[in-house]
């Protein structure tokens, strides 16, 4: 590649410093914004080459996501919208780290390794939220894409599920939609009108949302979006960005980690409520009962309430349709017991991390999969998705019929299927709360939740634990596991794992049990153990 001059060139102008090293983890890069222009810079080499071996066009997203204002991070998109491959995230790790004088030969190595034919045109979409230091940053991501030829598409401020949108839109020319943001707003707020077109006598106040927009990008996306809702919703936006600081004591993650109300927004009891993170790619809802005690509806409470929906529509429309939800052991046990045993649908349990849930529900024709976190979407198989559509278009079936494989129809078009988004997640929770004449008392009531506690404990070293059975059992050190054993055993209702932080130098704690004390008492004596 001639280009290569071009690369040295400018790699100087993204200069990585000596000795740092970074680690491609479950979210791609993150850290304090100042170690990152060289990443991104190199980022954007990257993409170019994984485009030209994919020809395709992939997406780059500058976010930390729920992370404090001060950092930043990016994350590569592959073509049908979804995480990069696995067999890549090392070669963004070995890219970032090649020392100023090996930038060259790590890029040869990559171009030998995977065949890459270097004629082919390369094209990259790059987006970023609303950090300070998002600006520059992926400038540097487009001065990288350009130095190597690539061909770029600059979003500028967009949520990460919306550029996941769009890559996937462009691949698959326009079948999915068009990849703009005003493609994306109209195909989602068409579906939504349509879904709530089947409830019947809904109120203004019924129809009303709270919304923390956690001081980021979702606040400003939401705004633009709810002009094409045609006042099918009513939405008050807290935390819009205009006075406080992103993800300050806001924000999905604060809500779900802290269980209380985030700053910034007025609760009154039976406001239904819901909070975005950074990246508005998570969501969860809350409210404040009359009593004025929280009550959280998180990411499996969401899983429980869209399953329960689409399980109902498929026996309605008579699909015979293989329907699952994918949780992580984080998921509550009572969500499980509830989905497993009173809904009678398949529960499948992945490790943490959205691309190890995607790709289990991936085998089912119906995949509903969250993170207890607020992060999750449904995927429809290409086979239920046709059944779907011709059963919509049959006139020989009768009303009921008709009705529910119309609304199956509208829910397809309602979510986003490339990835976990909060503004998707939201059009279809608040559809089916309207079409169900439900309110959010009645969906918390669904289930009670285990009370449960999640710690974090800082050991020498993080990587001496090695999990199994998605996280839930612990192999090594030797005697962990026993010692965790022991302990459920002592209290009633309990489960308790451990697992290494892919994204922080920490061990995680999760403990639940019959009551918040037992549950705090677990977690604590558990962490003791793994020191
Ligand atoms: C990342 C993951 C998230 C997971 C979290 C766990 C993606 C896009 N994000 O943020 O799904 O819940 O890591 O963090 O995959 P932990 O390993 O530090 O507990
Ligand atoms: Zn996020």
């Amino acid at each position: 590649m001639a280009q290569f001059e071009e690369v040295s060139k400018q790699s100087i102008l993204h200069p990585k410093p000596a000795g740092l090293a970074l680690q491609y983890g479950t979210a791609g890069f993150r850290s304090n914004s100042i170690h990152l222009d060289h990443i991104m810079f190199r980022m954007g080499l990257l993409a170019v080459l994984r485009s030209k071996k994919t020809k395709s066009t992939i997406g780059i997203m500058v976010t930390a996501s729920h992370n404090p204002e001060e950092d930043n991070g990016v994350k590569l998109v592959d073509p049908m919208g979804e995480m990069l491959a696995a067999t890549w995230e090392s070669y963004a790790t070995m890219l970032a780290n090649a020392e100023q004088e090996e930038l060259i030969s790590a890029l040869n190595e990559i171009i030998e390794k995977e065949g890459i034919d270097k004629s082919q045109e390369a094209s990259v979409f790059v987006g970023k939220d609303t950090r300070s230091s998002s600006a520059s940053l992926s400038q540097a991501v487009l001065d990288g894409v350009h130095a190597l030829g690539g061909h770029s598409k600059d979003y500028g401020l967009v949520t990460t599920p919306q550029l996941h949108y769009m890559v996937c839109c462009k691949n698959t020319q326009g079948k999915y939609g068009d990849a703009t943001v005003e493609g994306y707003y109209k195909k989602l707020c068409q579906a939504f009108t349509q879904l709530v077109g089947n409830a019947s006598n809904c109120t203004d106040d019924q129809k009303h949302l709270c919304v923390d927009g956690a001081n980021g990008i979702g606040a400003l996306k939401l705004r633009e979006m709810i002009s094409h809702l045609n006042k099918g919703l009513q939405v008050t936006i807290f935390n819009d960005g205009s006075k406080g600081k992103l993800n300050h004591q806001c924000g999905a993650d604060f809500v779900k980690v802290q269980q209380k109300t985030p700053t910034g927004i007025q609760v009154n009891p039976g406001d239904r409520c819901c909070s975005f993170d950074g990246d508005a790619d998570r969501i969860v809802y809350y409210f404040a009962d009359s009593q004025q005690v929280f009550h959280l509806l998180d990411g499996d409470k969401i899983a429980t309430l869209i399953s329960t929906f689409l399980k109902e529509l498929l026996i309605q429309a008579g699909l015979n349709l293989k329907i699952a939800v994918v949780q992580t052991a984080y998921a509550n046990g009572s969500s499980t017991d509830y989905l497993e045993n009173t809904m009678n649908v398949t529960v499948r349990c992945t490790k943490t991390g959205v691309k190890h849930l995607h790709h289990a529900a991936l085998e089912f024709d119906v995949g509903v999969y969250f993170e207890a976190n607020g992060h999750g979407t449904v995927l429809f198989s290409k086979a239920a998705e046709d059944k779907i559509q011709q059963l919509a278009q049959d006139s020989r079936i009768d009303d009921e019929r008709k009705r529910a494989a119309l609304m199956l129809q509208s829910t397809i078009n309602v979510i986003n299927q490339t990835v976990g988004d909060a503004l998707s997640d939201m059009l279809l929770i608040e559809a089916i709360l309207a079409i169900k004449g439900m309110t959010v008392e009645q969906w918390d009531r669904i289930y009670t939740d285990l009370p449960n506690r999640q710690l974090k404990v800082k050991v020498s070293d993080r990587r001496v634990i090695d999990t199994t059975d998605a996280e839930r059992r612990a192999v090594s050190p030797a005697g962990l596991q026993e010692a965790i054993d022991n302990l459920v055993k002592t209290y009633r209702k309990a489960r308790s794992f451990v697992r290494p932080s892919g994204t922080e130098d920490v061990v995680r704690v999760y403990a639940e049990a019959d009551t918040q004390e037992s549950a705090d008492a677990l977690a604590h004596e558990v962490s003791l153990a793994v020191y």
